[in-house]
């Protein structure tokens, strides 16, 4: 292709940014009509969901251990990158050779459409935003193509001085309509966001939700469960920060009058339950540690709530499982899926359908309004929020999310301790100083920490009052600080005497295990 010839050709650079503006205004559109239709439509969401879906286990946990809770955002941007470059090389071929690129958009457009129709909660009319999105990037790119031709149609080199002049206006032309078009598809898609964070009607409701007072209210805290160590977790987390795991890009919002129950399958008596239904029945309050099974040693996908539900026992009992059954399927709006013992969910354990979280409606990011609270199991096999369905099934004949990802069907929380205070890499003054931090595993009784300094011999620690055997401990220990560098490491012991494995273990397939270890610098 020649840039001397009298052929007007757009230049690489500037074929690559009617490529990019193309694609910002498409997917602006595309964002903006998602927003107002129907979220889950959302073509980003869609991608993103898709790849969630498919990622393997160690993507999930190098996305985790990479990122935290902050995945979603960079699995956002990284898809932005990869759709962008994308855009840039589709806006290059359609001026190498006209309705390339215009079919890449059209394709990326009915592709990512018909994914969609596929995505959980999808609608009929679920893959017209990201048609739109892919129309009209490539008619935005073959408009600025076109504009741009005039502009580039006279080459660096064989300038003169006349059609120098003859060009500048049109290039500023061209470069005014590709800012414009990105720009208007950036207002859109900010637009669209706002537009969702604002679909306050929902929010409306929850926030007017008056939460009605427990038939059973959950266990005082003994004095002497929290300890007055400054920097150490908070022996009830508050709900802003508790960890928030799931595979939800967009939060649902569950409007509580339209959310049913359905338990199903192997049972002699199908039941059915509103909210109206729900809220009018005995609840119980009851405090409970819930821990992530991707959680690291140390790590912080753990935290402790007072939890306000229904005992799922209850709601069993009238449906009345088959004796063959030994699991429940629960699925959540977003078509997320967890398998738990169904002795789990029929023994004595508060194992709670809930819909209170520290005195307040749970918060959409946290299940709203409903959603599963199993003491003693990580999360991916008990802790389905915005549940809508319980099916009494077996484990020979169901499989749940994460287990169809390689990760165990079932999940007992393993013995665990963290060491919060002081902190890793912090500077300690020499001295009198403490160490202190938390030891869980729900259903079993903390009956001890040990601290190891330097790889010394094992110390007691002094263990606070636990509020129940289903809640995490806080303890300390009194530490005189030497100056130098010092390591420092905890093991908790459970109600048998056990203590806490040294043994090193990956979160996959069951959950970490080791010692947390934290080094410090005493001066
Ligand atoms: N609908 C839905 N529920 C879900 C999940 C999910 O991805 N989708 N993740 C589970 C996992 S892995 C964990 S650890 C807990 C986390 O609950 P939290 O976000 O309220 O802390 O939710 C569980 N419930
Ligand atoms: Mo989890």
């Amino acid at each position: 292709m020649t840039r001397h010839g009298r052929e007007a050709v757009a230049s690489n650079a500037t074929a690559a940014v009617s490529g990019v503006a193309a694609a910002l205004l498409g997917a602006g559109a595309g964002e903006l009509v998602a927003a107002l239709m129907a979220p889950s439509s959302s073509p980003f969401a869609v991608i993103g969901g898709a790849l969630i879906d498919i990622a393997p286990t160690w993507a999930k946990d190098t996305a985790i251990a990479w990122f935290g809770t902050a995945d979603k955002q960079a699995l956002l941007i990284g898809i932005g990158i990869v759709l962008l470059a994308l855009a840039a090389l589709a806006g290059i071929a359609e001026a190498r050779r006209g309705y390339t690129g215009v079919v890449v958009f059209a394709v990326l457009g009915a592709g990512v459409g018909i994914l969609s129709l596929t995505r959980p909660g999808a609608g009929l009319l679920s893959w017209l935003p990201s048609v739109l999105a892919g129309a009209l990037a490539a008619l935005t790119l073959r408009t600025l193509l076109n504009i741009a031709k005039t502009s580039d149609a006279v080459a660096p080199g064989i300038v003169d001085d006349d059609t120098a002049a003859a060009t500048a206006p049109s290039r500023r032309r061209f470069l005014a309509w590709a800012a414009g078009s990105a720009a208007i598809g950036v207002a859109m898609a900010v637009g669209g966001s706002l537009a969702r964070a604002g679909s306050t009607a929902v929010t409306i409701v929850r926030e007017a939700i008056r939460l009605p007072r427990p038939a059973q209210s959950a266990p005082a805290i003994p004095a002497g469960a929290a300890l007055d160590v400054p920097g150490l977790t908070p022996l009830i987390t508050p709900n802003r920060d508790f960890y928030r795991i799931d595979t939800a890009l967009i939060v649902p919002t569950v409007d509580p009058s339209q959310w049913r129950l359905r338990v199903h399958g192997m049972v002699a008596e199908e039941v059915e339950l509103t909210w109206d239904e729900l809220l009018a029945l005995p609840l119980i309050e009851t405090t409970v540690t819930l821990s992530c099974v991707s959680n690291p040693v140390g790590g912080g996908l753990v935290g402790n709530a007072v939890w306000l539900g229904y005992p799922i026992r209850e709601l069993l009992a009238r449906a009345q499982p088959d004796p063959d059954a030994d699991m429940v399927l629960s699925t959540s709006v977003d078509g997320f899926t967890a398998g738990t013992p169904l002795e789990a969910l029929t023994d004595d354990r508060d194992a709670l359908l809930a819909i209170g979280m520290n005195g307040e409606p749970l918060p959409f990011a946290h299940g709203f309004p409903v959603r599963m609270v199993v003491p003693g199991l990580y999360g991916y096999v008990s802790a389905t929020k915005w549940v809508t369905d319980l099916e009494v099934t077996r484990f020979d004949q169901a499989r749940a999310y994460w287990t169809d990802r390689g990760w165990s069907a079932r999940g007992p929380i393993k013995l665990q301790s963290r060491i919060d205070v002081p902190r890793s890499g912090a500077r300690v003054a020499a001295g009198d100083a403490v160490i202190a931090g938390v030891a869980w595993q729900p259903r079993t009784a903390i009956t001890g920490v040990e601290v190891q300094v330097d790889g010394g011999p094992w110390q007691r620690a002094e263990l606070a009052s636990a509020i129940s055997d289903d809640t995490w401990v806080q303890w300390r220990m009194p530490w005189r600080a030497d100056p130098g560098e010092h390591v420092l490491r905890c093991r908790a012991i459970d109600a048998d005497g056990n203590a806490q494995t040294g043994a090193s273990a990956a979160p996959a397939p069951d959950g970490a295990t080791g010692w947390h270890e934290v080094t410090v610098t005493v001066d």
